[in-house]
């Protein structure tokens, strides 16, 4: 088995970024021996503390909106993933690089003269006070390496023809939690299919596959795992993948997380079941 799990408003509180509602079940994925994977509009640099907090330094994780994967050891082919920083972990590129993605942002802005603002471009005061974040974890947020995310402050016609624009550029434009964000040609659900696909090449057998999200950004990762769970959002924004065996929280945040993995692998209540296998 595989959990694959979006972080903000899902796994993490959408405000405060807390998962004590969690926490069981983590333990008891872990004892399970069930890699929880995460995949998120987050940066490699936000993760890598993150995923030490969480205890699931074992597991892969995508960044950026699948701009961006870390292997640990496990995960890598012998021979064919090199070059591994010093904790151990191969990162592989999926997306394409910030550099092109600003300079094409740039291009757009001026030549239809719309009006947004990059993540980039906001003060790290308002990027605190907007998100909620430290200031220390605001500026891990800021080292985009494959993504940029961005708020719209134009219209819907000029959004359209902002998504054309990059569409021709090879770069997708996302909805995420707070912001929209503006990758390469990959979303979570290519980079979800890529790992599995890695899963099934090293091991040898198809997993059974669990995704959780709350956000427009999630559903092609929804529609790419055998079971889902939208997590009840505080957005309002509609989240509707094209997948049968879905199941939609009636808690938010960490609360319908641990919903919604009861739900699949449980015995119906929010507790961790002993029975899972
Ligand atoms: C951004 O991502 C969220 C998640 O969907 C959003 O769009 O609201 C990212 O920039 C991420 O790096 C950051 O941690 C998060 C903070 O709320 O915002
Ligand atoms: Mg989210
Ligand atoms: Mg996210």
């Amino acid at each position: 088995r595989l959990l694959f799990t979006d972080l903000d408003g899902s796994l993490l509180d959408h405000h405060g970024y807390g998962w004590a509602p969690a926490r069981p079940w983590l333990a008891r994925l872990q004892e399970l021996g069930v890699p929880v994977i995460p995949v998120t509009s987050k940066t490699r640099s936000e993760i890598v503390p993150l995923r030490h907090e969480l205890g699931i330094e074992d597991a892969p994780f995508i960044a950026e909106n699948g701009a961006l994967a870390g292997l640990p050891p496990a995960w890598c082919h012998a021979r064919l993933d090199r070059g591994s920083a010093a904790d151990g972990l191969v990162i592989r590129t999926l997306g394409v690089d910030i550099g092109f993605i600003r300079q094409r942002l740039a291009v757009w802005r001026s030549r239809l003269g719309v009006g947004f603002t990059t993540m980039s471009e906001m003060t790290l005061d308002d990027l605190v006070a907007f998100t909620g974040l430290s200031e220390p974890q605001a500026r891990l947020a800021r080292l985009r390496e494959g993504s940029e995310p961005l708020l719209w402050e134009d219209d819907e016609v000029g959004l359209e023809a902002f998504r054309a624009g990059l569409k021709g550029d090879g770069l997708r434009l996302m909805r995420g939690g707070r912001f929209w964000h503006v990758t390469g040609d990959c979303h979570k659900g290519s980079a979800v299919g890529w790992l599995i696909e890695r899963f099934e090449a090293l091991r040898g057998q198809r997993p059974l596959t669990l995704g959780l999200g709350d956000g427009p950004n999630d559903i092609p990762m929804l529609e790419t795992v055998d079971q889902a769970v939208v997590i009840r959002g505080c957005h309002g924004l509609a989240v509707s993948p094209r997948q049968p065996a879905l199941y939609r929280s009636r808690a938010t945040g960490p609360d319908g997380w641990a919903e919604g993995v009861a739900h699949w692998w449980g015995r119906g209540d929010r507790r961790p079941a002993p029975a899972v296998t």
